[in-house]
């Protein structure tokens, strides 16, 4: 790792009174945009920007996702016009080295600003944060207090030691780690109020990938109008976070982490925040077909809102105050669905809910801290068939501790569930982002892989944990097979044919997965099923160059 020259902190912040501090919030930087999921614009920062704004700081948003041409350029241009106060500078595990560059570049064109990281890898990673970066210091957990506390100190010229929430190096390379809390419920609300919804570039995101995944030219009206209802959404968060403690996530950890340790109270909005912020969505972005509720966690187990917001909602829409045909989005733990639940949120509009089912085997669930959902999965998923509403089930195929069976009935389970109407996101293996309770078990230290990442533009380079593989050698030699199948037909596929979605590729995973597994001793459904409900997903001719792919040599010489 390139050792990275430290800033003095007296450089910065202290002196005389200054005119108010302006603020420019880079969002994530993801060049591969879109290639997993559909982008929008980056609510952390723009939520950050609505609550400056409201303490009397001019805040502006950089989202180097949206912009026309080079992001690098563009940023160029906006640190050239103004020299900004503070830059704040986004960070998650994923976009680490793409957001460092950006930060190296605002350090080169802007030398006086104050630069600050924030988001999960800054809160998570402080030290390689400082280490690699250009950063005056890093903000930990939410960003709206820290902030507000530097711009107020940046104007009246005092010291920035010490504000709650913050971390810095020292002159003698020692962390100085000022843990701050949570917001209370009250702030967060008030933070949810502020996101400037209306400057949002929503409309762009839409028309983007409108034409990235040729809505226009759709022959059937009832795909391209389902097409439009998924890619005209705008996202709502209305939680400060889970406490669920699965063990390879690293959201349920980032308050408590920022807290330094101490565990977070739960905020949200009630059902009223929920309904007026849905309203100002609408008169924002008045074309809006669906909106996400963004939450982790939509719905708890008791929990007084669920039913008391879907009618709610239902009585806005017969009122006239929202469309009728307004559609929702969420993301829910399954074992805190009832029947009853359900066909509330399908009489309110929830066409699509999500479900972090991860595996269909006990005992993976076990070893994610998950038991608990178990027993809800196959009542709840027939349930919520039965009344119309998707599924959309995250999958993770192995865990670090599994054997072959538990792939093998992930395989099954997933083919079964997508064949009822399910939607399913696979992912081959536990991606250790920090601040999980499994990326920092020392136990799987042996069974982790690195990748190297680069920052452009600069020397500067270093490993990060990318993958958990499976200890026992057979699973980790058939995911590994598996997932080289996978990224074979995949590369083919999307150079011919763009994007996939999610169901397209789960079903390859499945496709190449059996065969794998049969030959591994594995008792697996026939690999035409998979291809039948592939076939169905497809256009004739996209079908063709699927199965071209999929057949000789590569999958009947396995099978
Ligand atoms: C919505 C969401 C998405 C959306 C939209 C993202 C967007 N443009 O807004 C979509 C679906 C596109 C998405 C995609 C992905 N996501 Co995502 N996503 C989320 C989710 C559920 C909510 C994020 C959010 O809006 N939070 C609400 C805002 C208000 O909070 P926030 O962003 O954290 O910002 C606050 C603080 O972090 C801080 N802060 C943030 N930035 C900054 C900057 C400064 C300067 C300061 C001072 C403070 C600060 O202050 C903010 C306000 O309090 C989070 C889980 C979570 N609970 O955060 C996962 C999460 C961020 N995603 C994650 C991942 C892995 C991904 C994907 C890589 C998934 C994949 N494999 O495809 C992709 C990557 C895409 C990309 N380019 O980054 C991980 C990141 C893990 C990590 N430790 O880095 C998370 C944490 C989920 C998880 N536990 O695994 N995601
Ligand atoms: S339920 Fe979801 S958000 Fe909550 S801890 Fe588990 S994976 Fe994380």
């Amino acid at each position: 790792m390139t050792p990275i020259a430290l800033r003095p902190v007296s450089e910065t912040g202290t002196g005389p009174r200054h005119a108010a501090p302006t603020f420019l919030l880079i969002g994530p930087y993801d060049p591969k945009g879109g290639e997993y999921t559909f982008l929008a614009p980056p609510l952390g920062v723009w939520r950050l920007a609505g609550v400056l704004r409201r303490h009397g700081f001019a805040a502006t948003v950089f989202d180097p996702n949206c912009t026309d041409g080079a992001p690098e350029a563009a940023l160029a241009e906006l640190l050239r016009v103004d020299p900004w106060t503070v830059i704040g500078v986004s960070t998650t595990g994923m976009t680490l080295a793409h957001d460092l560059a950006l930060a190296h570049l605002a350090r080169r064109l802007c030398p006086g600003a104050c630069i600050v990281a924030g988001g999960m890898e800054a809160t998570f990673n402080v030290e390689r944060v400082l280490d690699l970066g250009p950063f005056d210091c890093v903000v930990l957990g939410e960003g709206e207090q820290p902030l507000i506390e530097l711009g107020q100190r940046l104007q009246s010229g005092s010291d920035l030691a010490g504000i709650a929430g913050t971390a810095r190096r020292l002159e003698d390379g020692r962390i100085d780690r000022c843990p701050g809390p949570a917001m209370t419920g009250e702030q967060l609300r008030d933070a949810i109020f502020e996101t400037p919804y209306e400057d949002m570039p929503y409309g762009t995101y839409w028309a983007r990938l409108e034409q990235a995944y040729g809505v226009g030219g759709l022959p059937v009206k009832a795909e391209r109008e389902a097409r439009l209802a998924e890619i005209r959404s705008v996202r709502l968060i209305t939680l400060n976070y889970c406490p669920m403690g699965c063990t390879f996530c690293s959201s349920t950890n980032f308050l408590h982490a920022a807290q330094g340790g101490q565990t977070a109270r739960i905020a949200r909005l009630d059902e009223e925040g929920c309904l007026s912020m849905l309203k100002r969505i609408v008169r924002a972005h008045p074309r809006v077909r669906t909106v996400i509720f963004q939450d982790d966690i939509f719905a708890f187990t008791k929990d007084p809102r669920i039913l008391a917001l879907c009618q709610a909602i239902l009585d806005a829409k017969a009122a006239g105050d929202l469309p009728a045909a307004l559609q929702f989005i969420s993301t829910n733990r399954i074992d805190a669905m009832t029947v009853e639940r359900l066909h509330a949120m399908h009489a309110a509009g929830f066409r699509v809910l999500g479900f972090g089912i991860e595996s269909f085997s006990p005992n993976v669930l076990r070893e994610f801290n998950k038991a608990a959902i178990v027993p809800f999965i196959s009542p709840m998923l027939e349930a919520a068939l039965t009344l119309g509403i998707t599924p959309f089930l995250d999958m993770i195929l192995t865990s670090p501790r599994c054997d072959l069976a538990d792939l093998a009935e992930n395989i099954r389970g997933a083919l079964r569930w997508i064949e009822a109407g399910c939607e399913v996101g696979v992912y081959p293996y536990v991606v250790p982002f920090s601040g999980a309770a499994m990326a920092s078990d020392p136990a799987l230290v042996p069974q982790t892989v690195y990748t190297r990442h680069e920052v452009a533009g600069t020397a500067i380079a270093w490993d990060q944990p990318s993958k958990i593989l499976p200890a026992a050698a057979d699973v980790r030699d058939a995911i590994l097979t598996i997932e080289r199948r996978v990224d074979h037909v995949l590369d083919r596929l999307e150079t011919q044919c763009g994007h996939l979605p999610s169901r397209v590729r789960s079903l390859i995973w499945v496709t190449c997965a059996i065969p794998v597994l049969r030959e591994r001793g594995m008792e697996m459904p026939d690999a035409g099923r998979a291809e039948r409900a592939l076939m169905q997903q497809l256009p004739a001719r996209r079908y063709a160059k699927v199965r071209a792919l999929l057949n000789p040599p590569m999958v009947r010489r396995a099978s």
